[in-house]
C-alpha cells in the first residue's frame, strides 16, 4: 500500500512572503509515517511544482494520494492536482481533506470528478482507518468521517468522526520529512529563524466570519504544556529556531494553559521568542499572567480587534465590546508587549468617516496592522447571510485571500476601488515618519526587524508603480494553465 500525502502547488502568503510547512501535513504524517509505505511532497516549495507532481505521481503509482487545503482560495489548485494525479495514475484514489473541503464536501465532490473522498474534520484517525481499509479491501463506507459520491452521483456521507479527546497521543509533528532549510520555510518579518507551530485545535467561541469555529464544532483541545515545551525545544536544538508565531486560536482560551506555558518555557530556558493569538477578554481576565507571559518569552499578542464600531461586533458576534477592546490594548501596553490587531475593512454599512476614525482609534496602541478585507468563507453563518442577499459578487475561490475585494459595501459598489483602498489604508498606516523611524531607531529590536521588513516590501512596490520594476513573485508557483501550456499537451 502506497500512500502519497501531497500539499499541492499553491501561492503562498504574499503578503507577508511568508511560507511554512502545512501543519496539517505535519501531523498526518507523524501519525501514518510508521504503519504505511508514505511519502510526503510539499509542492509549494519544489522548483517546478506541477512538473515535479506529476512526475512523482507517474514514478510512485500510489494507492492513495492525499491532497491537503486548509484555505479557500486556493483549492482550485487542489482541484487541478486532482485532475494531474487522476492523469497520470488513473488507479489512484484520491483523498482530500482540510478546513475548505471539509465544509462544502458536496460541492467539492461535484466540482471535481476526480476526487474520490473527502476527509471532513479531524483527519489522523480518518485517513488511518481508510488507508487500512483500502489495503484490506474492506467497505471504506463503514469508516466515520469520510464523504464521496456513490455510483449515482448521490452524495454520502459516513458519519461525524469523533475528535481525538487527548491530543498529546499524537506523535510529535513529522518536521524531519520536511526540508526544513529551504529558504522558504520561515516567517521574513519575524527574522531569519522565524517558524509556525500548531498545539490547540477548535475555538469555543462563536464568531459568525470564522470557519474554525465550525470546522472544529465550537470543541477547544491542546496539547499539554509538556508536550509545548519539548517540540519548542527540539525546534531549537535540532532545527535552530528561536523565533515564532503560534498559530493556535486562543492561545490562553483557560487560565491553566496559560500558566501551564509560562511555568514550563520558564523550566525549560529555552531563551525562544513567541507571538500568540488571543482575545480581548481574556488578555483583561489574565492581566496578572502578562509579566510571566513575558518573561516566558512572549513578546506580541495578535488581538481580534475586528472593528471600532460596537454594531459591527455585535453583528458578527464576537462578544467583546470596544471598551474591552481599548482596555485590553492599555494592558498590552502596559506590559511593554506588543500588539498585533487583525481588522476588518470593507464591511457593508462602513463608510469613509469610519475608516477614518478606526485608523486614528488604533494608531494610538497598535504596532502591527493586521488590516483584512472582509471575506466570506464557505460553510460560516456569515457566507450564507451574505450569499442570500446577493453581496457576493465573485465566486471565484482564488479570489478570497482577504486582500482582494469579493463584496461591495453600501458606499462603494466597485471591487476595485475597495481593493486598492485596503492597500492605500496599508501605506498609510504604516509609510509615516513615525512608522519609519521604528525601523532605524526602535529600542525593540523586534519591531525594528519588522519594520524594516514592511519597509522593504512597500519599496518593492513603490518601484514597480512609479518605475514599472518587477514585483516580487514566489518562484516556487506557477498557474495550472501555464504549466499546461508549457507541458505542450492537454490535461486527459
Ligand atoms: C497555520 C496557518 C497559516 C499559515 C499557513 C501554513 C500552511 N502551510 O498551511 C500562514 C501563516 C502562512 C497562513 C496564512 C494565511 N491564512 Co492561515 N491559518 C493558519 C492557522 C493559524 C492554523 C492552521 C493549522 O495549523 N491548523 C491545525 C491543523 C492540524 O488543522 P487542519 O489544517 O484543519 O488539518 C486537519 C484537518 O483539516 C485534516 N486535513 C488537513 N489536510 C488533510 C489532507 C488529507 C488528505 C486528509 C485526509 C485530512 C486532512 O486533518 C488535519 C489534522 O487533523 C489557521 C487558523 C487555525 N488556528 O486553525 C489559519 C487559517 C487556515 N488561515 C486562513 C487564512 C484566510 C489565511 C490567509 C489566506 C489570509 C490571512 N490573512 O491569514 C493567509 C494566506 C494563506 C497562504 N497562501 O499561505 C483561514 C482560512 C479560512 C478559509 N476558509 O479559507 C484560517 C482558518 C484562519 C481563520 N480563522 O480565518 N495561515
Amino acid at each position: 500500500m502506497k500512500f502519497l500525502l501531497v500539499d499541492p502547488p499553491h501561492k503562498i502568503w504574499e503578503f507577508l512572503r511568508a511560507w511554512m510547512p502545512s501543519p496539517a501535513c505535519l501531523q498526518l504524517a507523524a501519525y501514518l509515517e510508521n504503519n504505511f509505505d508514505m511519502e510526503f511532497m510539499d509542492c509549494t516549495i519544489a522548483e517546478h511544482p506541477w512538473r515535479d507532481l506529476q512526475e512523482k505521481v507517474k514514478r510512485l503509482k500510489p494507492d492513495v494520494v492525499g491532497l491537503s487545503t486548509a484555505c479557500t482560495y486556493f483549492v482550485d489548485d487542489t482541484l487541478n492536482a486532482a485532475k494531474l494525479v487522476k492523469e497520470q495514475s488513473p488507479e489512484s484514489l484520491v483523498i482530500v481533506g482540510g478546513g475548505h473541503p471539509s465544509l462544502v464536501p458536496e460541492k467539492t465532490l461535484q466540482s471535481c470528478k476526480e476526487i474520490d473522498y473527502v476527509c471532513v474534520g479531524e483527519g489522523e484517525i480518518t485517513l488511518h482507518e481508510f488507508l487500512t481499509a483500502v489495503e484490506n479491501k474492506n467497505d471504506i463506507s463503514k469508516v466515520l468521517g469520510l464523504a464521496f459520491l456513490d455510483d449515482e452521483g448521490n452524495f454520502v456521507y459516513t458519519g461525524d468522526r469523533p475528535m481525538i479527546e487527548n491530543l498529546d497521543i499524537l506523535p510529535m509533528p513529522a518536521y524531519h520529512l520536511y526540508d526544513m532549510e529551504h529558504p522558504y520555510v520561515g516567517l521574513p518579518s519575524e527574522g531569519k529563524r522565524g517558524f509556525l507551530v500548531n498545539f490547540s485545535r477548535g475555538c469555543s467561541f462563536t464568531c459568525k466570519f470564522c470557519s474554525e469555529a465550525v470546522f472544529w464544532k465550537n470543541k477547544w483541545r491542546s496539547r499539554s504544556p509538556e508536550k509545548i515545551g519539548e517540540e519548542f525545544e527540539l525546534l531549537k536544538e535540532k532545527y535552530n529556531r528561536h523565533i515564532f508565531y503560534v498559530g493556535d486560536n486562543i492561545f490562553n482560551l483557560t487560565r491553566e494553559r496559560g500558566k501551564g506555558f509560562i511555568k514550563e518555557m520558564l523550566k525549560r530556558k529555552t531563551g525562544q521568542k513567541f507571538w500568540l493569538q488571543s482575545r480581548a477578554d481574556l488578555i483583561i481576565r489574565d492581566e496578572d499572567l502578562m509579566e510571566g507571559f513575558k518573561e516566558a518569552g512572549v513578546y506580541q499578542f495578535m488581538v481580534g480587534i475586528e472593528h471600532s464600531k460596537q454594531n459591527i461586533l455585535d453583528d458578527f458576534n464576537k462578544g467583546t465590546t470596544i471598551d474591552i477592546n481599548t482596555r485590553a490594548m492599555q494592558i498590552l501596553k502596559k506590559h511593554g508587549l506588543m500588539i498585533m490587531a487583525t481588522i476588518m475593512m470593507g464591511l457593508w454599512d462602513e463608510t469613509e468617516k469610519d475608516r477614518t476614525r478606526m485608523m486614528r482609534y488604533l494608531r494610538k496602541y497598535v504596532d502591527h496592522l493586521g488590516l483584512n478585507i472582509v471575506t466570506p468563507y464557505p460553510g460560516t453563518q456569515f457566507y450564507e447571510e451574505m450569499d442570500r442577499l446577493g453581496r457576493i459578487k465573485v465566486k471565484d475561490f482564488s479570489k478570497f485571500d482577504q486582500i482582494q475585494a469579493v463584496m461591495p459595501t453600501a458606499e462603494e459598489p466597485d471591487l476595485d476601488k475597495i481593493t486598492d483602498e485596503h492597500i492605500a489604508q496599508m501605506r498609510k498606516y504604516y509609510w509615516q515618519t513615525k512608522e519609519f523611524f521604528k525601523a532605524f531607531f526602535s529600542t525593540n529590536k523586534i519591531l525594528r526587524h519588522h519594520h524594516k521588513h514592511f519597509l522593504k516590501i512597500g519599496i518593492t512596490a513603490f518601484k514597480h508603480e512609479v518605475f514599472g520594476a518587477p514585483m516580487w513573485q514566489q518562484e516556487t508557483y506557477q498557474k495550472f494553465e501555464d504549466y499546461i501550456k508549457e507541458r505542450g499537451y492537454s490535461l486527459n
